[in-house]
């Protein structure tokens, strides 16, 4: 408790510790080139040299043993054949792809990834691969004038994270998540640099507790782990969104999630009685208020042990759930991963007969305390054990659920280290490794048998998971929301970056609890936080026990109206919103975006925190401040159009602009154009009507993609789909829209698309001829 008072500030407390000292690798002596790649043998340790694609390469530093290079948690791809060209000097060793120029220097070992433009991506100016007695691995690289960096997960703080140091070590923080907080509940340790326009990525592929020290030196930057191998990816890019594109194809893809998780989300800790969850499901019918899910927190279970319903409190969970789902709403259970220690309760008898507990490496399972009082915890690095937790999953499937919620999956154990005992020996699937060395990749081995576990079970729909802990590649298995945060504006300011920078790490489905988790919160900040969050690629308002209940009717009809308003603004984009999760799950591209993804080449946008994208067209700057109801937004190259005035403006500057409480200031660039539907009722949320809105300019051309397809089911994966690839061109008198592509065997409830064309009077042209339809 010291640390938080005045005592931590002490005069005398300051230790000046001398510098600490590295091992570094020391010179090249020899290497070996087989089907693998190239095996370095350097004084102090080895390095392996692997690439993968033309753009993307591996280095695996080991300082005693050859270097492993099979037991990546997060990449799900191996080398490809790729054509190297080698040039042997006494000094260095080169070798070229296509993209890449990697110049490894012989006399101390040292590595220079470049471009064939001869741009150097990363290199190492002084140090470079080291590692120290305690097992601590780490790597220098030079910091440029012009880096910035991006991603490492969620983190708080600000977009560009060059100034700070960031760890990596999933933990439970109920509080505080201040700018200061360095580790959270993720771990996904990459990162992206991006220095005058380029970009390129870093993937530190350790699963031990990894640091980041953006901040040490203004001439070198440096990562390190507390063990383990230093085994990272260098990605070309050199666009922000190749970059991702790169680092998603090693790492995976968010598969399409079902429509309705893309919905509104209502959740509380707790609903306590189905008495409770009926009355509010049907607060949002009679108020033709949209609702996709209802989350139900710890209180639906019986002592908190997971799989099982409270006979009391929630007497008939089926017909709950059926009569929900008539009201077009679902519901998702939380499930913890600690399983209560119970020798009568079915879940703990199989999980010690089956052997399917964390155990030490003596044969005792580990105890930790949770909700449930003292608990074991599934081994989720044993595939036997996944699938056991996955089939389970069963008993929630058979009553009609389609979407679980994974908590407290750090994991998190209400003791002094905040988690389980570091020396808990997992059994890693016959590569017994300890709790130190797994932590992180807990949570996203519980995702996966979460989420294998549910797709199978729903035989052919589409399971939809949200995970709190992850590690690199958790996209593959579920949506994040970012924890406890609180009912402060500060909070709302954060999720921005925070989220942002979550898609820049691979994410895309996420957002923060809206409305804030903690604390009380208040009708215009609500307010507020529903406006930013019906734009946020996950959108649930969730609050903590013992706090204001902020549902949307919560504070007058005054709020109620608006927020109304933006929750089914939600739905009117949502075809707008899933075309760009299509596209997220076919290339990695984020769905909610930093101006620099979309405008590398303008510095404004860099830091730029407080305004977001959709896709690659629609800025949204929110007002995220109290009392407030103007302010500035910087819009970058092209003119844009406010969506509710029609007011345009012209980018490259910065605008003044007003927002009364009911105003969410959102701009559409000029030439573009985005897909909309109609709300009509929880009932019925089939799509029925699509319109093309269409923002003309003078003097543009704009392509993109639209998809559809049943929102439920893998039948797209059968060619139960509808894509269509549009190109528009603006002139002085007359816009043409073409219809570049149609793909797929899906049949939509519309027939057309009709076409509205916003602020301008043109002359509308679809495939040549005079028309505002275009006929499916
Ligand atoms: O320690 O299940 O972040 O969303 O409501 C609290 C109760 C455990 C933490 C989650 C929060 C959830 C709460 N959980």
């Amino acid at each position: 408790m010291l640390e938080d008072t005045s005592f931590a500030i002490h005069p005398g407390k300051e230790k000046r510790d001398g510098a600490i000292t590295y091992t570094d690798i020391g010179n090249l002596v020899g290497y070996e080139k087989d089907a693998a790649g190239y095996m370095f043998n350097c004084t102090n340790g080895f390095v392996a040299l692997q690439v993968f694609t033309d753009s993307i390469v591996r280095l695996t530093m080991n300082p005693t043993n050859k270097p492993v290079l099979d037991k990546s948690k997060a990449v799900m791809v191996r080398p490809e054949p790729v054509e190297i060209e080698e040039i042997n000097t006494e000094h260095a060793l080169t070798l070229k792809t296509k993209a890449l120029v990697l110049t490894l220097q012989k006399e101390p070992f040292r590595v220079t990834v470049a471009d064939t433009h001869g741009r150097v991506l990363v290199n190492e100016d002084g140090h470079g691969m080291a590692y120290r007695e305690n097992g601590e691995v780490i790597a220098f690289k030079q910091m440029h004038e012009n880096d910035h960096f991006y991603g490492f997960g969620e983190k708080s703080g600000h977009l560009d994270k060059r100034g700070e140091k960031l760890e990596m070590w999933n933990t439970d923080v109920y509080a505080p998540h201040n700018p200061e907080t360095k580790a959270l509940y993720e771990s996904i340790p990459y990162f992206m640099t991006l220095r005058d326009g380029k970009a390129h990525g870093i993937f530190f592929d350790n699963t031990f507790k990894t640091y980041f020290d953006l901040q040490s030196s203004e001439a070198h930057y440096s990562f390190s782990a507390e063990g383990g191998q230093l085994d990272y990816y260098v990605l070309a890019g050199p666009h922000p969104k190749k970059v991702l594109e790169q680092y998603t194809y090693l790492t995976g893809r968010m598969p399409l999630p079902p429509k309705w998780s893309l919905g509104y989300h209502q959740s509380r800790y707790s609903y306590e009685t189905e008495a409770e969850v009926r009355e509010l499901a049907q607060n949002f019918i009679e108020k033709d208020i949209p609702v996709d899910v209802i989350h139900l927190d710890i209180h639906y279970m019986n002592g908190y042990r997971v799989f099982t319903f409270d006979k009391e409190k929630f007497p008939n969970p089926d017909q709950l759930i059926a009569d929900l789902k008539e009201m077009g709403i679902r519901i998702v259970p939380i499930v913890d991963p600690g399983v209560k220690k119970d020798a009568e309760y079915p879940i703990y008898q199989e999980g010690v007969l089956g052997d399917h507990f964390c155990k030490y490496i003596e044969g005792d399972i580990y105890n930790g305390e949770v909700w449930p009082g003292v608990s074991a915890f599934p081994d989720f690095t044993e595939e036997k054990v996944r699938k056991w937790w996955g089939e389970k999953h069963a008993f929630y499937t058979s009553m009609g659920i389609e979407g679980i919620w994974n908590d407290m999956n750090e994991p998190a154990v209400f003791n002094e280290s905040k988690t389980m005992d570091l020396e808990v020996m997992h059994r890693n699937d016959g590569h017994p490794t300890t709790h130190r060395e797994l932590h992180n990749v807990y949570g996203l081995l519980m995702g996966q048998a979460t989420y294998e576990g549910m797709k199978e079970n729903l035989q052919g729909k589409r399971p939809f998971l949200l995970t709190r802990a992850g590690y690199a590649g958790v996209q593959r298995y579920g949506s994040v929301w970012t924890g406890d945060n609180r009912s402060f504006w500060e909070h709302l300011q954060m999720s921005l970056p925070m989220v942002m920078n979550l898609g820049l790490s691979g994410v895309p489905f996420t957002g923060p609890d809206v409305g804030g988790f903690a604390h009380d919160t208040n009708a215009e900040l609500l307010t507020r936080w529903m406006q930013v969050g019906a734009f946020t690629p996950f959108f649930r308002n969730h609050s903590a026990i013992g706090f204001r209940y902020q549902e949307p009717w919560q504070f007058g009809e005054k709020y109620e109206a608006i927020m109304k308003k933006y929750i089914q603004m939600r739905y009117q984009w949502m075809p707008q919103l899933y075309s760009l999760f299509y596209q997220a799950s076919e290339q990695g591209l984020s769905v909610m975006r930093p101006l620099l993804m979309e405008y590398p080449d303008d510095a404004k946008t860099y830091n730029l925190n407080d305004q977001f994208m959709l896709g690659d067209n629609v800025i949204f700057a929110p007002i995220l401040n109290p009392s407030v109801t103007d302010r500035a937004v910087y819009l970058p190259k092209g003119d844009w159009v406010e969506y509710t005035t029609g007011t345009t403006y012209e980018g490259e500057q910065a605008h003044l602009v007003h927002a009364e409480l009911e105003d969410l200031p959102i701009f559409v660039r000029k030439g573009t154009a985005l897909m909309q539907t109609e709300w009509t009722s929880n009932q019925d949320k089939e799509t029925k009507t699509l319109t093309m809105k269409v923002f003309a300019s003078d003097n543009e051309n704009y392509s993109f993609t639209f998809y559809d397809d049943d929102g439920e089911t893998f039948a797209y994966e059968n060619g139960e789909y509808l894509k269509m690839a549009f190109d528009i061109q603006s002139s002085a008198d007359k816009v043409e829209i073409n219809v570049v592509s149609k793909e797929g065997n899906y049949q939509p409830a519309y027939k057309e698309i009709r076409i509205e064309l916003f602020c301008l009077d043109k002359t509308v042209l679809v495939n040549g001829k005079n028309s505002s339809i275009i006929n499916l």
